[in-house]
Parts: structure tokens; sequence; C-alpha cells
């Protein structure tokens, strides 16, 4: 299975880079910066969702499954950047959004239009209760998941913003219609998908009300949309009668998923997925008692890291695969999040790139993460543009009351245009990224931290990370082995070993900023175990007793 092999790069198209000075990235844009990825070695593009639509979040709202959003470009410039990816021997897997579409579809269109519309049955709606929505589920960005539509007067479901109506699933007529839209996409050339919400497709028929929690009006059910009742059988249904005869990558989005479910999804010959992106370590910063824990940061403990990596590492090995992220385009910048993008920045982010690429499964890169990109703190509401943030600061500023600073505080610390300025190619006023407005503004310290500089430094993240992907490529053991944990009640190291029949590949990482002297565990002691990858200058042989710095990271080998 190819994609065991590779890495994977996450591009967000409206961020990367602008051909044609209209302040938003494009896909000539990342035609344009093959070289550079191909420098960094990563050998599959993931391109967040390029189709035609409104744009109400991000494209995840898709107008029309089968044309690319004019500002992005042109069919010809899709087919051109699918040709170059493939000439360079690289892939390219896209966005598949079919949980909703746009309220702007045409089926939607139809749908809304009358009870009697074909096209009715595309959507769930339901008739009002007592004056209000249908049951008490809330929307992923704030408030009810119902919007009253008058034409008709019933409500229909979104998941997620107003302008995102759920398909029906159940109804077999959608189900066919996405399969010959992935039918057109996969005769194109394209090879998989990253398949968004993927586990929200089946929701249990009579919907039934979320339990209630105090001071909520309107509660996340994810314990009646998450892996509901007919998930399997839909994706089971994708595989057989669309994907089986290609030799794709897919994974899913999927959060609420066990490494037990998760084992099951991506089993090798049972499955459904290659692999799918679990969501457990995303929470380690968060208040889980909070009625909205994803605005909340809380000090994350390096012990539940450990745990939640172990157990899936160890639950899929031999069964099913992991994908391996730390980040993308909707959560903070890694460096931010889990390491130190102050006086650490480098060394952390080079620490956080060596566990990202030194576990089973198949890393993804974000954009920009590769040059230690950071969070942005705009001071002002207006310079935001994530529907989730407006909508959050209008809940909590305008209808709630609360000081508008802590607000802020709370989108600079958990917000996903953290990780959608755009990226940093020199220390030019925009960036290099345009050369007219961006749509979005450039985080100001792109004057130091930029591409331009990185590829002039030999130590910087850049050419660390391109030595992790090349050790991938050369190392099989770091794409097999079996992960064992050591040192597990230490409170700031994390140390590892991959292991198999030939070799054994230590990592050792600080994950601090003070120094730690640290006895190397009796059972990884072995002769000839020598120095592969550090952070910063180390011995070249396994000591008994290592010194380690702040954030520093080793990788040893042993053959
Ligand atoms: O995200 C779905 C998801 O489960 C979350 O990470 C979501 O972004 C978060 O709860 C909102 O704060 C996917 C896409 O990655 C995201 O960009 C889209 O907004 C969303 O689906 C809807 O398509
Ligand atoms: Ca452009």
């Amino acid at each position: 299975m190819w994609w065991k092999e590779s890495v994977v790069y996450q591009i967000y198209p409206r961020s990367f880079r602008d051909s044609n000075g209209d302040g938003i990235g494009d896909l000539r844009g990342i035609t344009g910066k093959l070289d550079y990825l191909q420098q960094l070695g990563v050998d599959v593009l993931w391109l967040c969702p390029i189709y035609d639509s409104p744009n109400d979040d991000g494209g995840y709202d898709i107008r029309d499954y089968c044309a690319i959003l004019p500002e992005f470009g042109t069919m010809r410039d899709f087919d051109d950047l699918l040709a170059d990816v493939h000439a360079r021997g690289m892939k390219l897997i896209m966005d598949l959004v079919v949980n909703h579409t746009s309220d702007e579809h045409p089926w939607f269109q139809a749908a809304r239009s009358s009870r009697d519309s074909l096209f009715r049955d595309y959507y769930i709606w339901r008739p009002g209760r007592h004056g209000g929505p249908p049951n008490n589920w809330a929307s992923h960005f704030g408030g009810s998941a119902w919007t009253y539509d008058e034409t008709t007067d019933e409500y229909y479901l979104h998941l997620f913003s107003t302008r995102q109506p759920d398909l029906n699933w159940e109804n077999p007529r959608v189900r066919e219609d996405i399969y010959a839209m992935m039918r057109f996409w996969l005769e194109k050339g394209v090879d998989g998908w990253r398949m968004d919400t993927i586990n929200m497709l089946s929701k249990p028929p009579e919907l039934p009300d979320a339990a209630p929690r105090a001071g909520q009006a309107y509660i996340l059910a994810e314990e009646h949309f998450l892996n509901g009742p007919r998930l399997m059988e839909y994706l089971r249904e994708m595989r057989d009668r669309v994907l089986s005869p290609y030799d794709v990558l897919t994974v899913g989005e999927t959060p609420g998923v066990t490494p037990e479910l998760g084992a099951a999804y991506t089993h090798e010959t049972e499955g459904v997925l290659s692999m799918l992106f679990q969501f457990e370590h995303m929470g380690l910063d968060s208040d889980p008692t909070h009625p909205t824990p994803k605005w909340t940061k809380v000090p994350w403990a390096l012990s539940d890291l450990k745990r939640i990596t172990t157990r899936w590492q160890q639950a899929l090995h031999g069964q099913g695969w992991n994908s391996l992220y730390l980040s993308n385009h909707d959560v903070p910048r890694l460096v931010s999040r889990f390491g130190d993008d102050g006086a650490y920045r480098v060394p952390s982010a080079k620490l956080l790139a060596t566990f990202l690429h030194t576990l089973q499964g198949t890393p993804y890169v974000y954009q920009g993460d590769e040059i230690g990109m950071t969070n942005v703190q705009f001071s002002r509401i207006e310079e935001y543009r994530d529907i989730d943030a407006l909508n959050h600061y209008q809940e909590q500023v305008v209808e709630r009351h609360r000081d508008p600073a802590e607000v802020l505080r709370d989108i600079h610390a958990k917000g996903r245009d953290n990780a959608r300025t755009p990226m940093h190619w020199d220390a030019s006023p925009h960036a290099g990224f345009t050369t007219g407005t961006p749509w979005i503004g450039v985080n100001p310290n792109h004057t130091e931290i930029n591409v331009e500089a990185a590829l002039r430094d030999p130590d910087s993240i850049f050419w660390y990370v391109r030595d992790l992907i090349r050790l991938r490529r050369t190392h099989r053991v770091m794409v097999d082995g079996r992960y064992d944990l050591h040192l597990p009640d230490h409170p700031s190291i994390y140390a590892y070993t991959r292991t198999d029949e030939h070799q054994q590949m230590l990592v050792v990482l600080n994950f601090s900023a003070a120094p730690v002297v640290v006895d190397v565990p009796q059972e990884v002691r072995r002769p000839a175990t020598r120095l592969l990858l550090a952070n910063y200058l180390a011995p070249g042989h396994l000591e008994p007793t290592l010194e380690l710095r702040a954030f520093e990271a080793r990788v040893y080998l042993t053959s």
C-alpha cells in the first residue's frame, strides 16, 4: 500500500500562494511551488476544497462538486496541476465534503422551493416543535442545528453553518449522485480523498434529543450523529461501488472515534478507509466540562499525550493504519500549541516534527509548519475571517456581553484563522504570498519566519523536516516497526522505540524548556547504537545517561 510509505502535505489553497495578484491563493500558485514541495520531500498533496462555493465556511460549503471556484482558477488549471504533480511522481488527494452542501447548491435550491420537490428528501426536514426547532441539537458553529425555512414552513438540519444543510444519506438517490461525482474525479486521475466529517453521515431517523445539560439550550449531539447506525453500511457501499477498482488513499476525518473503532474502520482487509484522523489529542488543552470546550485553553499534560498516542499506536499495529497529525486548518499552529513559539521556537518545532515523523502511520505536514509558522494575534474582530470565530464573538460579546478582550484571547488561543494566514515565502511586505492585498492579514513575524530564510539556513526547521522525511524513505523500521513506550511515568521525557526484525529506532524527546538528565532504561541499552538525527549537536553514540537541553530531540538507531 503506497500510502503507508507516504508523507502528506496539506495545502489550504486560499492561503498558499496567489499567482495573479487578487490577494487569494490559487491553483497556479500551487503549481508554481511544486519544486519547493519536492525539495521538502513530501509525496502526496492534499488540497482543501477548491470547488465552486459561496465561501461561507472556507469552501466547505460546496455549490458545485464538479466545478472549480473561479477565484482558484479553471478546470484547465486543475488538470495542469494534476499532470505536473503526477509527472513528478507525486500524488494528489482532494477534500470530499458530503455530509452537507452549500445552501446555494441546486439540490438545496430545489429542495427548499416546495415540499413536493423531487429533491426535498435530499436534505433533512422536520416540522417545528412548540414554536421552536424540532430537537435540541446544536450546530458546531453555535446556536441551533436547525433553521426555519418560511417557504415550506419546516426546519432543515445543519450540523455546521446555517448555509451548510446536511444531506440525507438515507436517500439512495443522494448516495448515487455522490458516487457519480466521485467517479468524475477518479476518472480525472485523483489519488484519493480526505473525507470531511465522514462519520457524521448517518443520523438516527427519529433524531432524538441530546441529553440535557445545565445552562445549555442547544447541545452538540455527538452521541447521536457520530458513528451513526448506518455509517458502516454507507462506507462499505462507497468502497464497493466506487473505490475498489482504484488504488487510492482515503483518510476519514472522524471526531469521537476510539482506537477500537479506528482499527475496524481502517482494517487491512475488512476496513472502509485507508486511515483516519482521530481527535483525542486535539482535546488535550481544552476543558471538557465547559459548554464550548474548543474555545477553552488549559495546560496540557505530557502523560495524556503519551497515553493517547500509545493506545492508538498499539491498537492499530497489524490491524489498521494511523494518520499522524498535530495541526491542520481547523486548529492552532502546532508550535504555539504544543511547543514554545518564543525563545524555543526552532528546537520545539523540530522536536514536534521528530515526534510526528517517527511514529507508526502516515505523517501529515500542514503548510507552514515546515518553517515553524506560529499563531497570529489580530487586535480587532474585524481582522478575523473564520465563521466559527465570528459566530463565537457575536454570541459571547454581542449577545452575552462578555468582555471583548477576553473573547479575543480565546480566538487568539484556539481560533482556526491561526492556521489560515498566508504562507510566508519571504520577508517582503505580504510575505511573497501576493502582490495585491491578502484576503486575511499576514502574520507580522514573516520578516523573520519565511521560506527564503529557511532555505538559506542549514539549521532550519525546513531542512530538519526534509531529513526526517528522507529517513522514513531509507529506514523501513520507521514505517512498519512496532511501537513501545519507555519511561512511561517520566514527567517531561517521551521515549519510545520502533522495532522490526532488523533494526531498532530509539526516540528520546524532552518536551520541556528545562534541561533534563535521564538514565537510558536497561531494556533499550544496546551496543552499537548510533545517533541518527538530533536537533542539537550531540554525541554520536548512545550513552547510558543523557543530558537533554530545552526541547531536545534525539533519534538513535541500532542495526
Ligand atoms: O471540520 C469538522 C470538525 O469536526 C471540526 O474540527 C470543526 O472544524 C470544528 O468543530 C469547528 O470549530 C471539518 C472541516 O475540517 C472544517 O474546516 C469545516 O468547517 C467543517 O468540517 C464543516 O465542513
Ligand atoms: Ca489569485
